[in-house]
C-alpha cells in the first residue's frame, strides 16, 4: 500500500506523507510554459498527454507521495452541458444553464466526454510507480454554487439567489450528485488510488442548511465507496467548528481542514479520523524562518496521530518553487 493510503486507511502514524493541492498549477514555470500555448482550459484538461504531462511535474521536481490528476471541478458542469470558460484575471464564467439539458444528460454521455481524465488517471498510474494517484470532485453544494451563481460565489454572492431556485435546485442537486458519483466510480477504475471531494464553498452555508446542502450528500457519497476501500478525503472548506458535526454526520476516512480553524482544536475534538492540511498558503510566501515555525506547529500539534501534511487551501500562484522544495525537506526530516 503507498504512503498516503496507508496512512488514511491503517491510521499509520509512523511517516507523515505530504502533497500539496494545487501542486501542479501556475506557480511552477513549466506549468505556465504549457499553458501559454493552451489558451482553451476546458481543452487542456481534455488532453491525456498533457495532463499527464502537468500531473508529473511537482512529483518529478518535489518527490512528493502522491500525485493529484491535473483537472477542475468544474468538468461536471462543463459534461453536463453547461459550458465553461475561464477568463484571466477573472476565474471561471459559465453559461446559462438548462436544468432539462443537464438532466436529460446520460451517464453514459458524461462519461464519454471524461475519457481523456480516466485515460491521463492510466497513464500517470503506469509512470507514477509507489506513488498514491488522487482523483477529485467538487462536492454537489460547491457545484450546484457554481452551475446556479454562473462564477465565482466569491464576490457579490447572496445565498437567497440559489435558495429562490429551491425547485430546480432539488432536481438539479441530485443529478450532481449521481454524476459525482459516476465520475469518482471511473476514475477509481482507471487507476485512482485516493480520492478528494472539494467543498470550497461550504462555508456560504448558514448553519441551518449544513445538513441538507453539505452533510447529507457528501455523507451518501463516502458511504456509496466505503466498501471499495479506497480513502477519501473531505474538504469541507470555511465551516468552523462545524468541522466536529461534519465528522460526525460524513464519517470520512480523512478530513482536510482550512487555515481558519485551529489545529489544536481540531486535535482535541476530532476522533477516529486523519487529518490533513491546515497551514496557511500566505505562510508559504514569508521568509523561511516563519515558514518553519508554522510548519513544525502543525508536525507537533499532529504527532503521533495519523496526519498528513498539505495546506488549508491550494499553493498560491506567487509562490517560489524552491519553497516547497523546502517544506518538503522538513516534513521529511521530522522525526
Ligand atoms: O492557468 C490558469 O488560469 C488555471 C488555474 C487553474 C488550475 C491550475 C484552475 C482554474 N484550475 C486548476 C487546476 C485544479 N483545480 C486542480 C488541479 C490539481 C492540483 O494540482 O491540485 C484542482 C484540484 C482544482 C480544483 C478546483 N477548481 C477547486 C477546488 C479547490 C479550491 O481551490 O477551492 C475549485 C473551487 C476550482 C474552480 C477553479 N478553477 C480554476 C480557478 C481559478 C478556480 C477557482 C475560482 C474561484 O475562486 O471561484
Amino acid at each position: 500500500m503507498n504512503k498516503l493510503s496507508d496512512c488514511i486507511i491503517n491510521k499509520n502514524s509512523s511517516y507523515i506523507p505530504i502533497w500539496f493541492m494545487r501542486q501542479a498549477g501556475r506557480y511552477l514555470p513549466e506549468f505556465r510554459e504549457i499553458r501559454k500555448q493552451n489558451q482553451d482550459f476546458i481543452k487542456l484538461c481534455l488532453d491525456t498527454k498533457l495532463v499527464k504531462e502537468i500531473t508529473l511535474q511537482p512529483i518529478k521536481r518535489f518527490d512528493l507521495d502522491a500525485a493529484i490528476i491535473f483537472s477542475d471541478i468544474l468538468m461536471i458542469p462543463y459534461g453536463l452541458g453547461q459550458s465553461v470558460e475561464f477568463i484571466k484575471g477573472e476565474g471561471p464564467v459559465l453559461g446559462n444553464l438548462n436544468i432539462d439539458k443537464v438532466i436529460k444528460t446520460k451517464k453514459n454521455e458524461f462519461i464519454a466526454s471524461m475519457q481523456p481524465v480516466y485515460n491521463a488517471i492510466q497513464a500517470v498510474k503506469e509512470e507514477a510507480t509507489g506513488k498514491d494517484i488522487i482523483g477529485f470532485v467538487g462536492a454537489p453544494w460547491t457545484i450546484l454554487v457554481y452551475m446556479l451563481n454562473k462564477k465565482s460565489p466569491k464576490k457579490d454572492f447572496d445565498i437567497k439567489n440559489i435558495m429562490n431556485e429551491q425547485h430546480s435546485g432539488d432536481k438539479l442537486l441530485k443529478k450532481i450528485e449521481e454524476t459525482i458519483c459516476s465520475h469518482i466510480e471511473n476514475q477509481i477504475k482507471s487507476g485512482a488510488t485516493v480520492i478528494q471531494i472539494f467543498d470550497s464553498w461550504a462555508g456560504l452555508l448558514p448553519d441551518s442548511y449544513l445538513k441538507k446542502y453539505c452533510y447529507d450528500p457528501t455523507y451518501r457519497i463516502v458511504n456509496k465507496f466505503k466498501s471499495s476501500k479506497i480513502p477519501i478525503i473531505c474538504f469541507p472548506k470555511g465551516i468552523g467548528k462545524n468541522y466536529l458535526d461534519f465528522c460526525s454526520a460524513v464519517k470520512p476516512s480523512c478530513v482536510n481542514i482550512d487555515y481558519d480553524i485551529d489545529p489544536m482544536w481540531i486535535k482535541k475534538n476530532l476522533k477516529n479520523v486523519s487529518v490533513q492540511g491546515g497551514l496557511d498558503p500566505k505562510i508559504l510566501l514569508k521568509d523561511y524562518e516563519v515558514i518553519e515555525k508554522e510548519v513544525k506547529k502543525y508536525l507537533e500539534i499532529f504527532s503521533g496521530s495519523p496526519y498528513v501534511f498539505n495546506l488549508g487551501h491550494g499553493v498560491l500562484p506567487e509562490t517560489k518553487p524552491e519553497t516547497i522544495t523546502y517544506v518538503t525537506e522538513l516534513v521529511r526530516r521530522n522525526k
